[in-house]
């Protein structure tokens, strides 16, 4: 089998391609060296996003270079193990002792998976550690974030990852990209309090295909002192749901059916043609229909406070809990500005991870949802949270139960 990532790129020395820092860096701004995976040989030209110039990024290189040692000696490392959405990693949420650094490792993973089961809709999704979204990754400001990237050796295409909470080197993008064999470290300081989206952008138009696919993920830096209010008086959470919306653009025969392939990129002109339409075929919650609803369901007791984390790092999204309300909002993710208080709707930025806070008062069923409902219901953007405890009827009663009037 031949191997088939970024024939452009390997038609030339990878080596010498990227060597350094460079022109990856170049080529995930540009998009100037990104080309298809599909292994007919279709290439996609792609101009420049923002025309920004190797030299410029050869510069930075160079002043990175050049650039004086750090000095981590009053850091202590931790290892963070990640879990699979919609977990999250263990973690304080105030911070004890000084600034840490914190490892993490995470391995591209492009598996086929399932995304409806009742039409047969499938995916080669790309993934980091396997799951869509991305593992949810914890630390608190002013800790080091240090990645291990790893891209297994039976990969078909090159990875990276921009971690929107870091800054410089288009997110570390322009840092990170690994071939298949090749793994990477890369060191950031968490600097912005806030719930932020990760994701892989590999260059041009692989840039929203490995999005679409499913790489993309978030990261929360708390502050080091934990959540407030408006009034600087302390949040505590019970738990974190984390919740990944992912808009999928599907390919489809002339008789309407998901198409299927053999490996991992396969799909590419024919996902280029369904991106173009900007009419996603699937919106879904953690990378399937049904993901987080029926025996998939969120749990949780009357009186527990849960931290909702919602990330979309394509599109915009407008997500409610029915039946219950967003107490305190981190709308655009940001813990440095006052949470809104009492909403019923919120709003989530596309390239953006938030926060919503609420403490459950009633037992039942209660659905999380994108307010589009066409999106919730026909395109698969709904989760369940199921809430056990003793019904308050001083909040809500049914008076008298349905039935017949008299005419
Ligand atoms: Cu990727």
């Amino acid at each position: 089998m031949t191997k088939r990532f970024n024939p452009g790129l390997a038609q030339t020395s990878r080596r010498n391609v990227l060597r350094g820092t460079v022109l990856a860096g170049a080529a995930a701004m540009t998009g100037g060296l990104a080309s298809s995976a599909n292994g007919a040989g279709r290439r996609t030209s792609v101009p420049p996003l923002r025309g920004a110039a190797p030299q410029f990024l050869q510069a930075e290189a160079q002043a990175q270079a050049e650039a004086a040692p750090v000095d981590l000696s009053g850091y202590t490392r931790v290892k963070q193990e990640l879990v699979a959405p919609p977990f999250a990693p263990q973690h304080e949420q105030v911070a004890s002792g000084g600034p840490k650094i914190v490892e993490i490792e995470l391995i591209t993973e492009e598996r086929l998976m399932v995304v409806d089961e009742d039409t047969g809709a499938e995916i080669w999704a790309l993934t980091y550690n396997g799951s869509v979204p991305g593992p949810l990754i914890i630390v608190h400001e002013g800790d080091y974030v240090e990645l291990t990237l790893r891209n297994p050796t039976d990969s078909q295409m090159e990875h990276n990852i921009d971690f929107h909470a870091s800054t410089g080197a288009l997110g570390g993008g322009g840092l990170t990209h690994v071939f298949p064999g090749e793994e990477t470290v890369l060191r950031w300081k968490a600097t912005k309090p806030g719930c932020f989206t990760y994701h892989c952008a590999p260059g041009g138009a692989m840039i929203p295909y490995h999005v679409t696919h499913g790489m993309n993920g978030a990261i929360m830096v708390l502050p080091r002192d934990g959540l407030k209010d408006g009034d600087g008086n302390p949040l505590r959470y019970d738990s974190i749901a984390y919740i990944g919306e992912q808009d999928y653009y599907l390919p489809m025969d002339e008789n309407g059916d998901y198409r299927t392939y053999e490996l991992a990129g396969d799909d590419y002109a024919d996902s280029m043609d369904a991106m173009r339409t900007l009419v996603p075929t699937h919106s879904v919650f953690n990378g399937a229909v049904g993901a987080l609803t029926g025996d998939n369901a969120l749990r949780a007791k009357v009186g527990e406070t849960v931290l909702m984390i919602h990330n979309q790092a394509n599109r915009d999204s407008r997500p409610h809990l029915i039946g219950g309300h967003g107490n305190y909002v981190w709308e655009t993710g940001s813990f440095t500005d006052a949470p809104l208080t009492g909403i019923e709707s919120w709003f989530v930025r596309g390239g953006s991870a938030m926060a919503a806070m609420y403490t459950f008062e009633q037992p039942g069923v209660y659905a999380y949802v994108n307010h589009n409902l066409i999106e919730a219901v026909l395109l698969g953007a709904t989760a369940h949270f199921v809430v056990d405890g003793a019904w308050d009827n001083a909040l809500m009663e049914q008076v008298v139960a349905p039935h017949s009037f008299e005419t």
